[in-house]
C-alpha cells in the first residue's frame, strides 16, 4: 500500500477527516491525500517519492516557491537568539514600518497569528469603532473560520457542503447580512434598509475562495463610496491578494483606500503570520490605547518575523511582480489555446499569479456563477492532473497559484499535461 495511504488510515483514527484544514482531505475525490515529506522551489515530494509541480503554494504563501534560500538563512540566524519571549523586539518594528511603507492605507498594524485572527480582529474593530453591529460579507467570500463570517462561507466550507456552519447561534449570523458579489443594487439597498446600523463592509476584493473571479469596474469604488457616504468601514481581506496581486495588493493595483485591511499568507513567509491595519485613528481604538481588546502569547514571533520580512524583502529586491506576471500571462495563453482547440469554452481567469480554470460556460462573477461548474469535469481534470505530477486545489473553490520559482519549462509542462487532462474531462 502506498505510504500517504498508509498515513492517511492513521490520519483518520485520530484527526477528525485525517487532516488539520478540511480542504486538503480530498472528500469527493474518491482517492486519499498524498502526504508531503518535503518541498523546494515549485516542486512538492510525497512519501512514496513522486514530485508534483505545485500550484497551491501552501495556499498563497509561497510567492518565493518552497523554502526559499532567503528566509531560510533568516530563520536559522533567528532561532539561535530564542523562539519567542512575549516581549516587544526589534524585528516586530522592522515588520511594521515595512508593511505601513508598502500599503499606503495601513498607518498602524497589529500581527496576529492567522488571517482568520485578523479578519476576527477587524470584525470587532470596526464594530467597536462605529458602535454599530451589522456586517455586510459578499456570498461566496471566505474570511477564515470567524463565527460572525462564516456565513455562505467558500473555500473548504462550501467544497463540502456547509458554507453556514453549524455552531452558530442564529442570532450571530443575523448581524451578517449576505450580498451576491458584484451586485451593486444590493449593496446600495442593503445601505438604504440599514442606513445608520452598518459597521463595515468585509470583502476578498478578489475573491479566491469560490474559485478566483474579479470585480466589474468600478464595483469596489462603489463599496468605497457607499461606505464613506453611511460612515461605516471598508475592510479589504487581502490575506490571500496581499503582497500578491502588486506590492500593496488590490488596493494598490485600483488605487482605492480601505479603512481596515486584513493580512496573512506572504506575510508570514510560511510561518503562521497575520496582521490588521489601517488608518491611525481607527487603530488607535485597538487595546491598550482605546477599548477594542486583541491580543496573542505568540504574536509577532520573532521567527514568523524573521520569515515573513525576509520574504518582503525578496520580493523588494527583485523583479517578482513581473516575473509573476509573465509566467501567468503564458498559463492563460496556453490555457486559452487548449481550449479552443479541444472546443472546450469554458472560463479561465487570472491576476497575475492567481488563476482558477472554471468548467463551465459562463462568465464567472459571483458564487452563483461560479457554482455552474460541472464537478464531474473538473474532477476528472482534477486527478489526470494528479496522475501526470501536477497539483492544482483539491476543491474547484480555490485558486491556483504561480511562486517566482517556476520557469516557463514548468508552465509548458503544465500546459501539455492539461491538454490530456482536458481531453479526459471532455469525455466524461
Ligand atoms: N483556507 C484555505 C483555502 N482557501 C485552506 C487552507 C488549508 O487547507 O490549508
Amino acid at each position: 500500500m502506498p505510504i500517504s495511504e498508509e498515513l492517511f488510515e492513521r490520519a483518520l483514527r485520530v484527526i477528525p477527516g485525517g487532516v488539520n484544514s478540511p480542504v486538503r482531505a480530498f472528500r469527493r475525490l474518491e482517492r486519499a491525500p498524498f502526504f508531503v515529506a518535503s518541498a523546494a522551489g515549485a516542486y512538492l515530494r510525497d512519501e512514496d517519492g513522486r514530485q508534483y509541480i505545485d500550484y497551491v503554494g501552501t495556499w498563497g504563501p509561497a510567492i518565493l516557491g518552497h523554502a526559499p534560500q532567503c528566509v531560510i538563512s533568516a530563520v536559522q540566524a533567528a532561532v539561535p537568539a530564542g523562539l519567542g519571549y512575549g516581549t516587544p523586539t526589534r524585528i516586530e518594528v522592522d515588520m511594521a514600518e515595512t508593511v505601513c511603507r508598502w500599503v499606503p492605507s495601513i498607518e498602524k498594524v497589529r500581527m496576529t497569528n492567522s488571517g482568520t485572527e485578523a479578519t476576527m480582529s477587524a470584525v470587532r474593530l470596526a464594530r467597536g469603532y462605529t458602535g454599530r453591529k451589522y456586517i455586510i460579507k459578499f456570498a461566496g467570500c471566505y474570511h477564515g473560520h470567524v463565527d460572525s463570517l462564516l456565513v455562505a462561507a467558500g473555500s473548504g466550507a462550501l467544497t463540502h457542503g456547509e458554507p453556514d456552519s453549524a455552531g452558530i447561534p442564529q442570532e450571530f449570523a443575523e448581524l451578517t447580512l449576505v450580498l451576491p458579489y458584484n451586485d451593486e443594487a444590493a449593496v446600495r439597498q442593503a445601505f438604504s434598509l440599514f442606513a445608520g446600523q452598518i459597521a463595515a463592509i468585509i470583502v476578498e476584493p478578489y475573491p479566491g475562495n469560490a474559485g478566483f473571479y474579479l470585480p466589474k469596474p468600478g464595483f469596489l469604488e462603489l463599496l468605497r463610496e457607499l461606505t464613506a457616504a453611511d460612515g461605516a468601514l471598508l475592510i479589504f481581506d487581502e490575506v490571500m491578494t496581499g503582497f500578491r496581486i502588486s506590492p500593496a495588493g488590490v488596493q494598490g493595483k485600483h488605487g482605492i483606500t480601505p479603512d481596515i485591511t486584513t493580512l496573512g499568507k506572504i506575510i508570514g513567509g510560511g510561518l503562521p503570520v497575520g496582521a490588521f491595519g489601517g488608518r491611525r485613528e481607527i487603530m488607535d481604538c485597538v487595546s491598550p490605547l482605546g477599548a477594542v481588546y486583541q491580543a496573542g502569547t505568540l504574536s509577532g514571533n520573532p521567527i514568523a518575523m524573521a520569515a515573513g520580512l525576509a520574504q518582503l524583502r525578496e520580493l523588494e529586491r527583485t523583479d517578482a511582480y513581473t516575473r509573476l506576471e509573465a509566467l501567468g500571462a503564458r498559463l492563460e495563453e496556453g490555457m486559452h489555446r487548449i481550449l479552443g482547440d479541444l472546443a472546450l469554452p469554458l472560463t479561465f481567469k487570472r491576476s497575475g499569479s492567481m488563476f482558477c480554470l472554471f468548467f463551465t460556460q459562463q462568465d464567472v462573477v459571483d458564487l452563483n456563477t461560479a457554482t455552474t461548474a460541472n464537478f464531474d469535469m473538473w474532477r476528472a481534470y482534477f486527478l489526470s492532473m494528479l496522475e501526470q505530477g501536477i497539483y492544482i486545489a483539491p476543491s474547484p473553490y480555490e485558486t491556483g497559484f504561480i511562486s517566482t520559482a517556476h520557469t516557463e519549462a514548468d508552465i509548458d509542462a503544465t500546459l501539455a499535461a492539461a491538454a490530456r487532462a482536458l481531453a479526459v474531462a471532455k469525455a466524461v
